[in-house]
């Protein structure tokens, strides 16, 4: 892996946005099913996915979902339990009250919690298609007590129409009972603008390829949309006590994902980035997505050496990963100054893949440095929230007088007016 210096180091931005052809297909399609519905779902389905489709069939039916549970294996099925509760244990601690605060004058203000109505959840086909991934969208909302939650996602490609059973039961064990066969920026727009068969959705959330994240901001505004992720990153933050073979094999579990993917070490020990280096090499030879993990390490990967453990740190908030391991000899005492990461797994036994999978945290995190400002997906992303203002009469004769100032300020009568009426009224009646 190439050695560079950490004070130099920051990680490239890589935002897409699309090609203007791409752009214009997008627009094109979603324009489409917004004025036609079903018919244009199923024509793009046909011509994008060769899938003869009629209305009837774009809902998967029960039949489709039990049958899936015989094609899948129990040891699978058993984890995908077992990870489920944990997720949802974890999420149910950040769930939040709504609040009243009664004020000495009888006024009474606070924030009333509701969960939005209905959650379009977007699951790629491919092999992009990970069960884990249907979890950490749907148990979320779930939790958050959206009372209706979708999924849509393509069918399989050249005829069968047929969908991954494991993605049907993840969903299925999740809880999702309402799902689509159709995917790309048409799935995207029919839960924007609703269609005969499927009705619109309140909030379009999961991972997709250009078409689908292109379709997404195309329809941000008519929906809410969650953040669109960026290839994944793992920032390594290491010393000499680390074991280079850790190391090495968890810097390759997210180079696999995909070849625009980082993965990188910064470390106070040259002695160890050599030994990584040398790891990394042995384990890539055996790993049978050798070549995507191997154009991740060559493109994107570094072992960046750091001359302190403060310039370690800064090198790390400078980067902002996605997924942050730390690997010294104290790790807890690192945490207070670790200000911008998705994820942080602190010691030698959280592995990645242990909150990829199953510890309960959510693994969609904000990536290309986005967890400066934002957090994983949470119960918070479901739930929208309602002012509440009750103002008693002797609040409003109190405060009337300044909140007319401020309107006649911004040259607003008919707000003062609005007070005013009210102030003249209640001080006659007192009389
Ligand atoms: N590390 C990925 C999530 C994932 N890993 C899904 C395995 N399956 C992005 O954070
Ligand atoms: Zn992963």
């Amino acid at each position: 892996m190439r050695k560079l210096r950490a004070e130099q180091f920051g990680l490239e931005r890589k935002v897409e946005y699309g090609s203007p052809e791409q752009n214009e297909t997008v627009a094109r399609i979603v324009e489409d099913v917004r004025t036609e519905g079903d018919a244009a779902l199923l024509r793009y389905t046909e011509q994008l996915d060769r899938v003869t489709l009629d209305a009837g069939s774009l809902r998967v039916a029960g039949e489709e979902i039990q049958a899936a549970y015989d094609r899948v294996d129990a040891d699978f099925l058993a984890a995908i339990r077992q990870a489920a509760a944990n997720i949802r244990a974890f999420h149910e601690k950040q769930l939040r009250q709504s609040w009243v605060d009664v004020q000495p004058d009888g006024t009474m203000l606070g924030q009333l919690l509701r969960p939005l109505k209905r959650v379009g959840v977007y699951v790629p086909g491919g092999k992009a298609a990970y069960p884990s991934s249907v979890l950490m969208n749907v148990i979320p909302a779930q939790v958050a007590g959206v009372p209706e939650i979708v999924m849509a996602t393509p069918p399989a490609t050249g005829g069968q129409a047929g969908i991954d059973p494991y993605i049907l039961v993840a969903a299925a064990e999740a809880g999702v009972k309402e799902m689509y066969r159709v995917g790309g920026a048409q799935a995207v727009a029919a839960l924007a603008y609703g269609t005969a068969t499927i009705p619109p959705v309140d909030k379009i959330c999961g991972p997709g390829n250009i078409y689908v994240a292109l379709a997404k901001r195309a329809v941000f505004g008519v929906v809410a949309i969650d953040s669109i992720a960026g290839p994944s990153e793992i920032v390594v933050l290491a010393d000499e006590t680390a074991d280079p073979a850790y190391v090495a094999a968890d810097l390759l579990s997210q180079a696999e994902h995909d070849e625009m993917a980082s993965a990188i070490l910064v470390t106070t020990s040259e002695t160890l980035g050599d030994a990584v280096t040398a790891e990394v090499e042995r384990q890539l030879a055996t790993l049978p997505r050798e070549g995507t993990a191997r154009r991740s390490i060559e493109g994107n990967g570094a072992i960046l050496l750091a001359a302190s453990m403060d310039e370690a740190v800064a090198a790390v908030n400078r980067m902002a990963p996605e997924h942050l391991e730390i690997m010294t000899a104290e790790p807890m005492t690192l945490l207070g100054r670790i200000e911008n990461a998705g994820a942080i797994f602190v010691g030698p036994y959280s592995s990645e893949p242990v909150g990829d999978y199953f510890a309960g945290p959510n693994h969609i995190l904000p990536t290309n440095g986005t967890a400066r400002f934002s957090s994983p997906v949470n119960v918070d992303d479901f739930v929208k929230k309602s002012s509440l203002i009750s103002y008693s009469r002797e609040a409003l004769l109190a405060n009337g007088g300044q909140i007319m100032t401020l309107a006649r300020h911004e040259g607003l009568e008919a707000h003062a007016r609005a007070i005013e009426i009210r102030l003249e009224r209640e001080r006659l009646n007192e009389r």
